[in-house]
């Protein structure tokens, strides 16, 4: 019985077709209802108690093995079947090709470029590997700050350090580096954090920074244009509102929050009952950063803003764990389709 059932798998192994009959004298000689394979089962009853279990999983493998072969075969002498047919006639339809879609980041990278350059803002983008003085120095970041560190940042170099950016605000400065103002842009980019992953953080993400100098901006021009911005995003009646804060670069600096688009501000759990939810950070541009990358701070002001793409994406469309932008699941990215 054993030598029977080996040979048996040795001729599926080795069985081809080359046509559908020769298939189909395969499939009935093993697996119809007086197939070899099936005739084995009928056995059954002779095999002893004890080994029963083992016989019936050996002709259970066995049996779908041959369907398998018999399945695969079928397949290929398909494949050959229509490769055949549009080889000699050119008039057949082609095979459809699914149209991929942008990846949501994207999406809303788009939209927020969108909005910025209906109102005289420019795209710049910059080198993701930095040197200390355009990602740390030039932004007024003291020697000691706890962002230096090799827990916060990653080095690819030290002394001198050179390091992946922490921000996009590299690229402005290299911006304010080689142009006269007026200067009016948006910098959008990914940027890299020594975090662990969690629901909330990722060690790989994106922002959008923006920047305008001229002579005479004022922090009435800054929020104006947030406003703006907030408004077209989120939708006409949204909310803004300023709190004070502090980042080494702007002074002084602030926060903006939008009122809770999922609430419209009565308060609900993604805003935590106060019924705003912070989308951005914000400030007019230090005057020793102004200074550091060759603009005359008593001729010129500017404003500068920054905002983590991921998590305006998050708000935008309610999703609860920051992962699924990078773990690439056609489940997850083929839910947005609004790119084209
Ligand atoms: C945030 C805050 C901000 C900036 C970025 C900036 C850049 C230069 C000079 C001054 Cl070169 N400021 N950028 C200013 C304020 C805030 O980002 O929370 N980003 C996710």
């Amino acid at each position: 019985m054993k030598d029977k059932i080996q040979s048996l798998l040795e001729e599926i192994k080795a069985f081809k077709a080359e046509n559908n009959e020769q298939l189909e004298k395969f499939r009935i000689r093993l697996l119809s209802k007086k197939g070899v394979i099936t005739g084995l089962f009928t056995e059954f009853k002779n095999v002893p108690k004890e080994h029963r279990k083992e016989f019936g999983r050996v002709l259970n493998e066995l049996k779908n093995k041959a369907q398998e072969k018999v399945n695969f075969l079928r397949d290929e002498l398909e494949d050959v079947k229509t490769a055949d047919k549009s080889d000699k006639d050119l008039t057949l339809p082609v095979d459809f090709i699914e149209l991929g879609t942008l990846h949501p980041l994207s999406i809303v990278r788009n939209k927020i470029i969108d909005i910025f350059t209906r109102i005289g803002f420019t795209v710049a983008e910059g080198p993701e590997i930095e040197d200390d003085f355009h990602n740390f120095t030039a932004l007024n970041f003291p020697e000691e700050h706890p962002a230096r560190d090799m827990q916060d940042t990653f080095f690819i170099e030290k002394d001198p350090d050179i390091a992946l950016r922490t921000h996009t605000s590299s690229v402005q400065v290299r911006a304010m580096e080689t142009t006269k103002p007026p200067i009016r842009e948006i910098y959008p980019g990914r940027v890299f954090r020594n975090e662990a992953i969690s629901a909330r953080a990722h060690c790989i993400f994106h922002q959008i920074e923006g920047l305008y100098i001229d002579k005479n901006v004022s922090f009435a021009d800054l929020k104006q244009t947030l406003f703006y911005f907030a408004k077209e995003f989120f939708g006409e009646n949204t909310k803004t509102r300023f709190r004070p804060s502090y980042f080494p670069f702007t002074e002084p600096s602030a926060e903006m929050d939008i009122s809770c688009n999922i609430c419209g501000g009565k308060g609900c759990n993604i805003c935590k009952y106060v019924g705003w939810v912070e989308i951005l950070g914000c400030g007019m541009v230090d005057p020793n950063v102004l200074e550091n990358c060759r603009i005359d701070s008593k001729k010129y002001t500017g404003f500068a803003f920054g905002m983590g793409i991921e998590r305006i994406t998050m708000l935008k469309y309610r999703i609860e764990d920051i992962r699924l932008f990078f773990e690439n699941d056609l489940r997850f990215l083929k839910q947005f389709k609004s790119a084209f």
